[in-house]
């Protein structure tokens, strides 16, 4: 099984997603889509990745971080489309927010995911001095896996064995390899679940050969452990 979640940001047609998604699928758990291809292309125009990628990991990435009502407005048609998965902020908090959030995307048997701290610098200015309350908020909020940065894998590391000794289950799915500065298997090796790795691939002159080496990469480290 593989844990790359490749995220399609950069693209000028819906077309051109599904070229490189039909090139790799059979290779990857999963993509994650976000602001740019869904602005630029339309949320309808994505119904056509839902249909084509089968039962792989789909995550609609649109960092929510508002009241609760307009997060649920905001997903709504996203759901309506076939997506499963959301990742919300989790600084926002649970009352008002994630709460009514939560609730809606378990009645109609959608995930939770919630970003626990980031990837770039600016994540050590606020969120990571928050991580464990924001980890908290996320098992009051029954997330299904959070967001932690690959290229701090400490952070990894800690919210790990933080989530462990709560007896909390959770999938931890990290992005910052390749064009952030990354290894492949790096957070896998921290103790992540999924690499969430996106220029690396899609600007790959050849997606499939990369995609085909950070797997093998990936199964190098998970022997090890
Ligand atoms: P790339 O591998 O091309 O750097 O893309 C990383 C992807 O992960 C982007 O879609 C970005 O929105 C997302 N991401 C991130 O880079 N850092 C975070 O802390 C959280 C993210 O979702």
């Amino acid at each position: 099984m593989s844990r790359i979640i490749v995220a399609l940001d950069r693209f000028d047609s819906i077309d051109e997603v599904l070229k490189l998604v039909d090139m790799v699928n059979a290779y990857v758990a999963g993509y994650k889509i976000g602001l740019p291809l869904i602005l630029r292309q339309g949320v309808a125009a994505t119904k056509k990745l839902v249909e084509r990628v089968g039962d792989k990991i789909l995550v609609v990435d649109m960092k929510l971080a508002d009241i609760g009502y307009i997060m649920i407005e905001t997903v709504r048609p996203l759901l309506e489309t076939g997506y499963r998965y959301f990742i919300a902020h989790g600084f926002i908090g649970y009352r008002g927010a994630l709460e009514e959030l939560s609730l809606f995307l378990r009645e109609n048997d959608a995930k939770l995911i919630v970003v626990a701290a980031m990837s770039h610098q600016g994540s050590q200015e606020i969120m990571d001095k928050h991580m464990y309350d924001i980890l908290d908020i996320g098992i009051e909020a029954d997330a299904w896996g959070y967001v932690l940065p690959a290229t701090r894998p400490e952070l990894i590391k800690k919210a790990r064995t933080y989530l462990d000794e709560k007896g909390y289950e959770a999938k931890i799915l990290s992005p910052g390899i390749g064009a952030q500065g990354a290894e492949p298997g790096s957070a896998l090796r921290s103790g992540a679940d999924y690499e969430i790795i996106g220029r690396m691939i899609t600007e790959s002159t050849n997606p499939l050969e990369a995609v085909t080496m950070i797997n093998k990469r990936h199964e190098e480290v998970l022997m090890e452990k």
